[in-house]
C-alpha cells in the first residue's frame, strides 16, 4: 500500500517540498525557450495562488478550469489552483464552446484560467452560464502580457497552501464517453502521488537526471502524469511543447538529451523514420507507448533500432494513469504486459464473471486511484464491486500477460486521440445537406485509425468533393478540429437492422 500523511497537498509536494529537499536550483520545466528551476516554479505557483485566493475569491473545493496547450504557464496555473484547494479541470485548447459548456455544466465550474490566445471559445461558453462567472487570462508565452500574470507579479512568493486531506478531490478528469457525452472522474490528492510512487517509480525508475518529453496534452491524465507529476515528483525536468509533432519531439530529444518519452505508436513510427535520416535519439532510456494499441512491428523495429524495449502500457482516465505495463526486463511484442503494483486486473464476460486464460472478454481493473465518477452518474453502469469495466476487450495468457483484442464500443482511437463516433455523427447531422450518417474507424498506416464518415445526402445536394470538404470544415467548426472525418464516403443508404439501427460493423469492413 501507499502511505501518506492525512493532510497533504499534491502541489506542495511537487514544488515547495522539492525545494526543501534541495532541488531548488535544478531545472523543473523547459518551455517557451526557457528553463525554470524548482524554486522559480514554486515562487511562480505561489504568486498565482495568491491571485486566485485574494483577488478571484477561489475557495477550497471550487471547480477551476484551466484551458491551455502544454506550456510551463499551464503547469504553474494547475499547481496554483491545487495549492488554493480547488478541484482542477484541465482542458485541451482545441475544444469548442459547446464542448467546454458540457464540462462547465457537469463539473459546476466557477472559475477559469485561460491562455489569452484561447479566450474566444471560452467566453462564448461562459455567456449565460449559471456557474462560470470568473474568467481570467494568462500569458501562455510567459511574457507576462495578461491580467493574471500582471496581478501575480505584485504578490509574495510564499503562500500558505490549503492543507487538503489526502482524499480531498484535486482533479476531475473528463473522458470522451463513446456517445460523445463526456464522463467525469474524480481523483484525490493522494492519487496523483500514487501514480508517481507506483507506476513511475516501479516501471520507469525515474531519477533526478531524467528529462521528460512527450505529446499527450496535460489536459489528459496521461499527459499530466507523464509530463508534470512524474518528473516533478522525482526532481527531474520536463520539456513542454505546445505543438508536439514528431519532428518537434525529435528536436527536443536531441537538444536536451531527453531520457523518457511519452507518446503514441504512430509518433514513434515517425521518429524512427527521422532516425533513418540521421536523428540521434540515443539519449532516450524509456519510450512509453500508450493511448492506442502498440502494433508488434513497431515494437520490434524500435527494439532493433535502439536495443531497448518500447514500454507498452494501458491506462484510463478513470484510473488516472497506466495500470498494465511491460517492464524493461519483462516485455513481449503485441502484449501490454502485467498489472502495475497495487492494481488487480481480470478479463470478464458480460455478466462480470472472470474468464479463463486465453478467453477474450472485457478488461476490468480495480486499484487505489479509481474509479469514481462525478455524481455517480455512470458508477453503476461501469463499476461493479469496485471493478471498473473498461471499453476494451483483452485476453490474459497462461503466464499472466494481458493482450489487447479490440475496443467494445464506438470509440475511434486516432493518433492517440479518443474520438466518439456518435459525436462526429451529431456534428455532421447539424449540416443542412446531411440526411443520415454513420461514423466508424478505418485502419490507417499513419494514425492507427482515421475517422471515416458514411453520409447520405438530402435531396438537392450534390455528393461531390466540394460537399465533402464543406462537411469537413463544418465538423471542424462545431467540435474540436481533430475529430473531423478525414474520409467521407457518400452512400445512397446505410445498412440497418429490422428495427432501424445502423449496422456500423458492416461499414467498418468497407
Ligand atoms: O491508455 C490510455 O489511454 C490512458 C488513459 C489515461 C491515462 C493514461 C493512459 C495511458
Amino acid at each position: 500500500g501507499f502511505e501518506y500523511p492525512d493532510r497533504i497537498n499534491v502541489a506542495v509536494e511537487l514544488t515547495d517540498a522539492m525545494v526543501a529537499k534541495g532541488f531548488g536550483d535544478r531545472t523543473a520545466l523547459i518551455g517557451n525557450g526557457r528553463r525554470r528551476t524548482y524554486k522559480e516554479l514554486t515562487d511562480w505557483s505561489n504568486r498565482l495562488a495568491h491571485v486566485l485566493v485574494d483577488d478571484l475569491g477561489v475557495k477550497p473545493g471550487n471547480r477551476v478550469m484551466i484551458r491551455s496547450a502544454n506550456n510551463p504557464a499551464m503547469v504553474a496555473c494547475w499547481l496554483a489552483a491545487t495549492k488554493a484547494g480547488a478541484v482542477v479541470i484541465n482542458t485541451m485548447p482545441m475544444l469548442r464552446a459547446g464542448e467546454l459548456k458540457k464540462y462547465v455544466d457537469k463539473a459546476e465550474i466557477t472559475h477559469a484560467l485561460c491562455d489569452m490566445r484561447l479566450m474566444e471559445e471560452l467566453e462564448a461558453c461562459a455567456k449565460g452560464s449559471h456557474c462560470l462567472k470568473t474568467i481570467i487570462a494568462f500569458d501562455g508565452t510567459c511574457n507576462h502580457e495578461a491580467e493574471l500574470d500582471r496581478l501575480a507579479l505584485e504578490k509574495p512568493v510564499s503562500f500558505n497552501a490549503v492543507a487538503t486531506s489526502q482524499d480531498d478531490i484535486a482533479l476531475i478528469g473528463f473522458t470522451s464517453g463513446s456517445t460523445g457525452e463526456p464522463k467525469a472522474t474524480m481523483h484525490f490528492h493522494r492519487d496523483l502521488l500514487i501514480i508517481a510512487d507506483g507506476y513511475a517509480r516501479e516501471v520507469l525508475g525515474v531519477r533526478p537526471e531524467d528529462v521528460f518529453v512527450g505529446s499527450p496534452p496535460l489536459a489528459f491524465t496521461f499527459g499530466l502524469g507523464g509530463l508534470a507529476v512524474f518528473p516533478l515528483r522525482f526532481g527531474a525536468a520536463a520539456t513542454l511543447l505546445e505543438t508536439a509533432s514528431p519532428p518537434n519531439m525529435v528536436e527536443i530529444i536531441q537538444k536536451y538529451k531527453a531520457t523518457v518519452c511519452f507518446t503514441a505508436p504512430t509518433a514513434y513510427r515517425a521518429m524512427m523514420r527521422a532516425m533513418e535520416r540521421g536523428a540521434d535519439l540515443s539519449s532516450l532510456r524509456a519510450a512509453v507507448s500508450a493511448g492506442e494499441t502498440l502494433p508488434g512491428p513497431i515494437y520490434e523495429e524500435w527494439m532493433a533500432k535502439t536495443g531497448k524495449p518500447m514500454l507498452d502500457g494501458i491506462g484510463a482516465t478513470e484510473m488516472l494513469h497506466i495500470f498494465i505495463s511491460n517492464r524493461f526486463d519483462d516485455h513481449k511484442p503485441a502484449c501490454t504486459g502485467k498489472p502495475v503494483s497495487g492494481y488487480e486486473v481480470k478479463v470478464v464476460d458480460d455478466s462480470g464473471r472472470e474468464l479463463a486464460a486465453g478467453m477474450p472478454g472485457r478488461l476490468a481493473v480495480k486499484g487505489p486511484t479509481g474509479c469514481r465518477y462525478l455524481k455517480g452518474d455512470r458508477q453503476t453502469e461501469y463499476v461493479e464491486g469496485g471493478w471498473n469495466i473498461t471499453g476494451d476487450t483483452f485476453i490474459r495468457d497462461e503466464d499472466g500477460y494481458f493482450h489487447f483484442a479490440a475496443r467494445n464500443d464506438d470509440m475511434i482511437i486516432s493518433s492517440g486521440y479518443n474520438i466518439a463516433g456518435p459525436e462526429v455523427e451529431a456534428a455532421l447531422l447539424s449540416h443542412e445537406a446531411v440526411a443520415e450518417c454513420a461514423v466508424v474507424g478505418a485502419p490507417d498506416e499513419e494514425r492507427g485509425y482515421i475517422v471515416k464518415a458514411h453520409v447520405v445526402v438530402k435531396q438537392g445536394f450534390e455528393p461531390d468533393d466540394d460537399l465533402a470538404k464543406r462537411l469537413q470544415d463544418h465538423v471542424k467548426a462545431v467540435i474540436a478540429p481533430y475529430k473531423y472525418p478525414r474520409s467521407i464516403v457518400f452512400q445512397t443508404s446505410l445498412p440497418k437492422t429490422e428495427t432501424g439501427k445502423i449496422q456500423r460493423f458492416k461499414l467498418r469492413n468497407n
